[in-house]
């Protein structure tokens, strides 16, 4: 069988807190063998490429430093600033700065440098997210033959935002230079198809073959999905139990509604607060019986627009408390922290709602955990935007367009006064359907799909 080779922007592999991503590729690697290679999170002053080996439960990840000018440029710059807010829609927040793209093809170059003498001429090689967009075609320049995949974690944007991007042709047209593109949905597929086809000529076929020049690339949608049987045997394991009994007493008989989110502008925390208040001034009888508990650890700090976001959401959630609370409750909870995921899985089962509300989102595998950690006597309803990815699977969810305070306030409403009986119908067909298309079955999908994938590209001309 042929080694596995994983590439992404940052390497999570063998034990201790893993999210699901990490579940997975650790699952493929150890079955099918091969290496996980990254970026090590650290810095070097001036880049070498050499590469750090470590054997971790069976797994082998090959790891190198990157310049400060690399991360700058390539991770907070382009990966961050730019294709981060485009993919979500937001051009008002995309910055298109030379240097940042060309720290980020110089970086996806020295990552090709440095993984090309890994791969053996049997291997299948598996490219992680849109950090890495040039990479497949950067490999084929020094001579890969090999099967590449790719699958994008995040949304792809419709056509008319794209063309917005500088450097968007160059940086479909390597990325065509992979054998399968994979999305979470068929909207991002299609929104690729529809660049691909409209402004390079390609077309596409029955089976999902896009064709263009001498390319053929299989694209898949291929959702991703959670550990769920065993995210539903930890919830109800001692650690979890413990952070429930904990929460559950802290509430003294309030209903507890959760929120579990990286703070990003994408998650739509604003809206999700300001919707929140909205049902506390619709529902005066209804508003000290309920507590809204916000999960949210800062993340890409160095960015401004992080560091933005932050502060508006302080302001509100300080605003919407000083104008609510009372002298034994306080409307929302703020907590900027990470958890681990146990502690995560009890606050789930603790929540009669889990409100998960992005603006936009690849996927959302919080919305997968909360519906996993419930009790299945006794199911909390899950509040879902129309526009997380997780929206075309998770179709017995409350689904909200997440801009409207109203529908958010109707939802959380309708969630608190939802029959048992119908709590349990629709968790039910959730819960089948994660325990359906798993993590694992995720990984089967797009390795298959490569496995079958045409014959790899030949080596373009140089
Ligand atoms: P993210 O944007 O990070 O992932 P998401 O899918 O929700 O979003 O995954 C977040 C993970 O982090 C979850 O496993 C969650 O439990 C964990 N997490 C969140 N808050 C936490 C906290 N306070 N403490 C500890 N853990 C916390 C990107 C895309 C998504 C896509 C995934 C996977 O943006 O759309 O679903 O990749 O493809």
């Amino acid at each position: 069988m042929s080694r596995l080779i994983v590439i992404s922007n940052r390497v999570s592999a063998g034990g201790g807190a893993q999210g699901g991503l990490a579940v997975a590729l650790n699952a493929a690697l150890k079955e099918m063998g091969g290496i996980w290679f990254g970026w090590s999170g650290e810095v070097t002053e001036e880049f070498t490429g050499q590469i750090q080996f470590e054997r971790r439960e069976g797994i082998t990840t090959a790891t190198i430093d990157l310049e400060e000018q690399d991360i700058d440029e390539y991770y907070n710059g382009y990966a961050n600033r730019t294709l981060w807010p485009l993919f979500h829609y937001r051009i008002d927040l995309a910055e298109y700065e030379r240097d940042y793209a060309g720290g980020y093809q110089r970086a996806n170059e020295r990552f090709a440098d440095s993984v090309r003498p890994l791969i053996e001429p049997d291997d299948v090689v598996w490219i992680q997210d849109y950090h890495l967009f040039p990479l497949g075609a950067e490999l084929r320049k020094r001579g890969v033959r090999n099967r590449i995949g790719f699958f994008l974690h995040i949304p792809w944007p419709p056509r008319r935002l794209l063309v917005t991007l500088p450097e968007a042709s160059k940086l479909v047209s390597s990325l065509l230079e992979c054998d399968v593109i994979g999305f979470h949905t068929h909207e991002w597929l299609q929104s690729f198809c529809e660049y691909a086809c409209d402004e390079l000529g390609g077309t596409l076929d029955d089976d999902g073959i896009l064709r263009i020049g001498d390319r053929t690339v299989k694209l898949v949608a291929c959702p991703i999905g959670i550990e769920a049987k065993e995210f539903a045997e930890m919830a109800r394991g001692d650690a979890a139990t413990e952070t429930f009994e904990r929460v559950t007493r802290s509430l003294v008989g309030r209903t507890l509604i959760v929120g579990v989110d990286r703070l990003d502008y994408s998650k739509g925390l604003e809206e999700r607060f300001l919707g929140y208040e909205r049902f506390l001034i619709e529902n005066p009888e209804e508003r000290m019986e309920v507590v809204l508990m916000q999960i949210a650890p800062p993340s890409r700090g160095a960015v401004d627009s992080y560091q933005r976001i932050r502060n508006t959401l302080e302001g509100v959630a300080g605003r919407i408390n000083g104008a609510h609370a009372a002298l034994d409750w306080v409307p929302i909870r703020y907590v900027n922290q990470s958890y681990p995921r146990e502690v995560l899985a009890g606050v789930y089962r603790a929540s009669r709602i889990g409100l998960v509300t992005p603006l936009r989102d690849g996927m959302n595998l919080v919305a997968k955990e909360y519906v996993a950690a419930q009790d299945p006597e006794d199911p909390g309803v899950l509040i879902l935007s129309r526009f997380a990815g997780a929206a075309e699977q998770m179709t017995e969810a409350l689904l909200i367009n997440p801009h409207s305070a109203e529908e958010m306030a109707d939802a959380i409403g309708r969630a608190l006064r939802m029959p048992r009986e119908e709590r349990i119908r629709r968790w039910r067909a959730l819960m089948d359907g994660l325990l359906a298309q798993d993590v694992l079955w995720w990984r089967r999908c797009f390795t298959d799909a490569l496995a079958k994938a045409p014959a790899p590209a030949p080596t373009p001309a140089s």
